[in-house]
């Protein structure tokens, strides 16, 4: 049918992947299996409790001197508040972060979006770790932590967010993404804190659960002109461009763009909401303010305010996450939509996601992607998004869990 993307998961390249990832679970991992993380050969071993894997040291035994790099390299810490250090973190992502399996697109996070991430409430700036080549001062390499309090189960952590590890394409497979996550668990170490979370497309020891993404076209003439998605079987181009046409405004009453005000709603709705996950984060006032209130070409975020009561009952947010095309003649952008936080008391969760659609439609955007966590589920069929070729592994650093997790008892989502 017409809702079939390129990025399908029936391609021959995802039935081989998901073959090769199926048989991952065997291969050596020379830096993984010296990490405290659930071991492949540890699956199913009901002895195991859940929790820490080991112990806090007294901080007086973390490290203090940064793990040596090859000579010709040093450490960085780069400040984003400054707009060269800005310029410099955001090529290197341009040109070397995070692409499709077949190198069609590759993530293009903007200036303004990684400052956001990174600067969340209580951030460290000495988890924001670049590394540069001695000889011209050039960064070449980056990875950043950022403080979050996860709930897993009924136990709140401290944990960093690990995110933006990249090793310019010249420079890799030499074995310095090792010395970086140690370089990073070291400085989050020297804060006392002990737990991580992180996702990666590559399958590691060991996932607690393995989500997909889901795409459903705005654009789907461009789609299918970048190679995005192609034409069903039996459809035309003016076929598909009136399945996917949407309403040109919001449908549901009180639907409205989340303000400054509505902070403590908000993060009643989503603490509420959250609280029914495994394992999600534990929002509070300024973290809500932070993560949810709007910011131009970043978060996007709106509620529903009931127009008798004025009760705010319903809450959906996107994030901004352009990709590169790369090799188009026409086009260079793909403008996607990543769903984010979205909770459904009173308006039902399919309207309120399509009215999410038909922002992000007016907001021009090309693609609209959300993963099958939380109760993403139960709209994704029906508002015709289709299945992606991409996965995405959650993990956590020094926390076991017993068995992993359905993507629908997962409440979090990570940039
Ligand atoms: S996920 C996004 C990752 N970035 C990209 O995919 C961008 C494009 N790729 C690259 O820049 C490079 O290929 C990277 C690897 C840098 C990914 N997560 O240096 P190497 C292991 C964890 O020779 P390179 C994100 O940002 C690999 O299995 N480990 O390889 C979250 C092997 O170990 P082992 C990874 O290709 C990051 C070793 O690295 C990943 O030149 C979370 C090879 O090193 C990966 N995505 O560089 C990091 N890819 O032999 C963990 C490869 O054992 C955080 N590897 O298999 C852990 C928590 C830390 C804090 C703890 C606090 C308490």
């Amino acid at each position: 049918d017409a809702n079939q993307l390129v990025k399908d998961d029936s391609s021959l390249e995802t039935i081989v992947r998901k073959f090769q990832d199926s048989m991952s679970i065997g291969k050596r991992h020379a830096f993984w299996e010296t990490q405290p993380v659930g071991q492949f050969k540890d699956l199913g071993d009901v002895s195991l409790a859940e929790g820490p894997i080991e112990p806090p040291t007294p901080l007086s035994e973390v490290k203090q001197e940064p793990y040596n790099l090859p000579t010709q390299y040093e450490w960085t810490t780069c400040d984003l508040d400054s707009e060269g250090t800005c310029t410099e973190v955001y090529n290197l992502l341009k040109n070397n972060y995070v692409e499709d399996d077949e190198n069609m697109f590759r993530f293009n996070y903007s200036k303004e979006f990684l400052r956001w991430a990174l600067h969340p409430p209580g951030y460290f700036r000495s988890w924001h770790i670049g590394v540069r080549a001695k000889t011209n001062k050039k960064l070449v390499a980056f990875i950043t932590g950022v403080p979050a309090r996860i709930r897993v189960r009924n136990e709140i952590v401290k944990m960093a967010e690990i995110n933006f590890l990249c090793v310019h394409k010249k420079l890799r497979s030499k074995r310095l993404a090792p010395v970086m996550i140690k370089e990073v668990t070291r400085r989050v170490h020297l804060e006392n804190i002990w737990q991580a979370a992180y996702t990666a497309g590559v399958v590691l020891p060991t996932p607690i659960t393995t989500c997909q993404y889901w795409h459903r076209s705005l654009n789907p003439k461009k789609l299918i002109d970048v190679g995005f998605s192609r034409l069903g079987a039996r459809m035309t181009m003016s076929r598909t461009i009136k399945l996917y046409k949407l309403p040109d405004s919001p449908a549901t009453p009180g639907f409205r763009k989340m303000e400054l005000r509505d902070v403590p709603a908000v993060t009643r709705l989503l603490r509420n909401y959250l609280s029914q996950f495994v394992v999600a984060p534990d929002f509070d006032e300024n973290d809500v303010e932070h993560w949810l209130l709007p910011e131009e070409n970043v978060v996007d975020s709106y509620l529903v305010e009931s127009p008798e009561t004025h009760e705010v009952t319903d809450f959906c947010s996107f994030y901004t996450l352009p990709s590169s095309i790369l090799g188009n003649q026409t086009y260079s952008i793909l403008k996607a939509a990543y769903s984010y936080y979205n909770v459904s008391t009173k308006t039902p969760l399919l309207q309120l996601m399509n009215d999410a659609l038909i922002v992000a439609k007016q907001k021009d955007f090309d693609v609209f992607n959300a993963l099958d966590v939380m109760q993403n589920e139960s709209f994704l069929k029906e508002l015709k998004f289709g299945p992606g070729d991409g996965q995405l592994h959650y993990y956590l650093y020094n926390y076991r869990m017993r068995n992993a997790l359905k993507p629908s008892e997962l409440g979090l989502v990570l940039l």
